[in-house]
């Protein structure tokens, strides 16, 4: 089985990568130019109401291109909805603290930015592609838009169902150019949220092989987290968290976000939440996985990041590594009624909890991380400068990729590193043993000091390669955490 996945996932891995790298045009400052980018498409969902709070916190980051309501099985105009413009108040409060998050980072779009982006999309019912709509057009005018090579994130918060029209509208018009559009595309999907994808952007776009990540792994990071997160990690979204990082005092947008309110979902063990609990954002690691944080997660979906980890499945499409021996994976959606997680916590739970744990990890790992900083970035609504914290900047005194051979050593440095509040730095260099292809693990000696070695075993095979992670924490506060992947290939 292994042999017939590799060559297959060195191609797609090939394309991820040369997009993850092509060069930044010569008429825009680099800064800008290295920049992701990025639409959202979202049902405005209480979850997405959160996630969207983390994600107007991140737009430093990105270039974005859209922030599209759309509806899905869920919600759609009428049905449980949150209203056209629910992502409105959000803008708002995001204006009145923007003057102060400029001042930790002049990258942050402006208010007239952003709203000028953010249309209504496909929302009349379940999984509705006939419409024209100004946020399907929205992402037809930036594929088409040959000005700009670089890829686009297209993110599925909710049904596909926006983003399908808007495919459908670029066959229609522009059969010619749909090879160079899908070029573009790299699709992140929570779950498929409607049938569009596979009753249209399979058969009409399968062909082009886009990278695709569906995940049902967010769902350790959704309504379920207090039964799937380890206890240790639960502090960083109990209330007495939430309310001192995030919730109280720190501005208008932290302020809108909505926590739990007990009783307010069905799920079974609702009453083990207490008022100020994080509820939920199962959509929020389709933007996490995009967040430039030096794991490289966006080189290939299953090297792993803050938006967790996937495998590839078929085609050029990615889904959650099921640790079960002789699962196979179901044709067609993955989805509410198929995928592994959720099905587990609807059948299983709490049986076999080891299985839950392996495969909620590559999400799960990242918590600490994740909420310090976010409650950064709380801070950084309110604070000045020299008030806040910023995260470390991790730069190696090496090449990202090594070459070397069984029995030699390799010295690793992360000279060059640096805290723009110049706060002292902690390092932990580990090896990030599931997304390596060396079966085995090494030995780092000196893992917790800025110089590390390690020997690469003598049974490492040629080609093999071997991934270590340099994580490098400030003593700030909150800590902050930045990385370096480093891939090591066997020669
Ligand atoms: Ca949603
Ligand atoms: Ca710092
Ligand atoms: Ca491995």
């Amino acid at each position: 089985m292994k042999n017939i996945i590799v060559p297959l996932s060195l191609s797609c891995f090939a394309s991820f990568l040369s997009f993850a790298a092509d060069s930044p045009s010569n008429s825009q400052p680099a800064n800008v130019a290295e920049k992701t980018r990025v639409i959202v498409t979202s049902d405005g969902e209480v979850d997405d109401e959160c996630s969207l709070v983390r994600f107007l916190l991140y737009t430093n980051e990105w270039d974005v291109e859209g922030i599209i309501t759309s509806s899905s099985q869920y919600h759609w105009q009428g049905h449980r909805w949150a209203g056209d413009d629910w992502a409105l108040p959000y803008l708002d409060a995001y204006e009145t603290v923007y003057p102060n998050l400029v001042k930790h980072d002049p990258e942050y779009p402006t208010p007239e930015y952003l709203r000028e982006r953010t249309l209504l999309g496909n929302v009349k019912a379940e999984g509705e592609m006939d419409e024209i709509t100004p946020g399907s057009q929205r992402i037809v005018e930036a594929l088409l838009d040959t000005s700009d090579p670089r890829p686009i994130w297209l993110q599925a918060w909710g049904g596909t169902n926006t983003i399908a029209r808007a495919l459908k509208t670029i066959e229609e018009s522009h059969p010619d150019r749909m090879a160079e559009v899908a070029e573009k595309i790299r699709f992140y999907f929570i779950w498929e949220q409607d049938e569009t994808y596979q009753t249209y952007i399979l058969p009409s776009w399968g062909q082009f092989n886009i990278p695709t990540i569906i995940s049902d792994q967010f769902w350790a990071v959704a309504y379920q987290w207090n039964k799937i997160l380890p206890e240790n990690e639960q502090r960083y979204l109990r209330a007495d968290w939430m309310k001192a990082n995030i919730l109280e005092g720190h501005g208008a947008l932290c302020s809108l976000y909505q926590a739990h309110v007990p009783g307010s979902y069905g799920l079974k063990g609702d009453l083990d939440f207490t008022p100020g609990d994080f509820r939920s954002e199962g959509d929020s690691p389709a933007f996490l996985h995009t967040i430039p944080t030096g794991l490289r997660s966006l080189e290939s979906p299953d090297y792993g990041g803050w938006g967790g980890r996937y495998t590839l499945v078929r085609g050029n499409t990615w889904l959650d590594p099921v640790q079960e021996s002789g699962y196979e994976y179901p044709e067609g959606r993955w989805y509410t009624g198929s995928a592994w997680g959720r099905m587990y916590m609807r059948e299983r739970f709490p049986e076999d909890q080891d299985l839950m744990d392996a495969y909620f990890k590559p999400m799960w790992r990242w918590t600490t991380a994740l909420q310090n900083d976010f409650a950064a970035r709380a801070d950084w609504c309110v604070n000045s400068f020299e008030d806040a914290n910023h995260p470390p900047v991790v730069k190696l005194a090496h090449a990202l990729d090594l070459r070397a051979k069984p029995g030699q050593k390799v010295s690793l440095s992360a000279n060059g590193t640096s805290d723009p509040d110049g706060d002292k730095l902690k390092y932990h260099w580990w090896q990030y043993a599931e997304a390596d292809s060396y079966a085995g693990s090494i030995s780092i000696s000196n893992a917790n000091k800025r110089n590390a070695s390690f020997k690469v075993p003598a049974n490492a095979a040629k080609g093999e390669t071997i991934h270590v992670v340099c994580e490098v924490t400030d003593a700030g506060s909150p800590n902050l955490t930045r990385y370096q992947r480093v891939i090591i290939t066997v020669e």
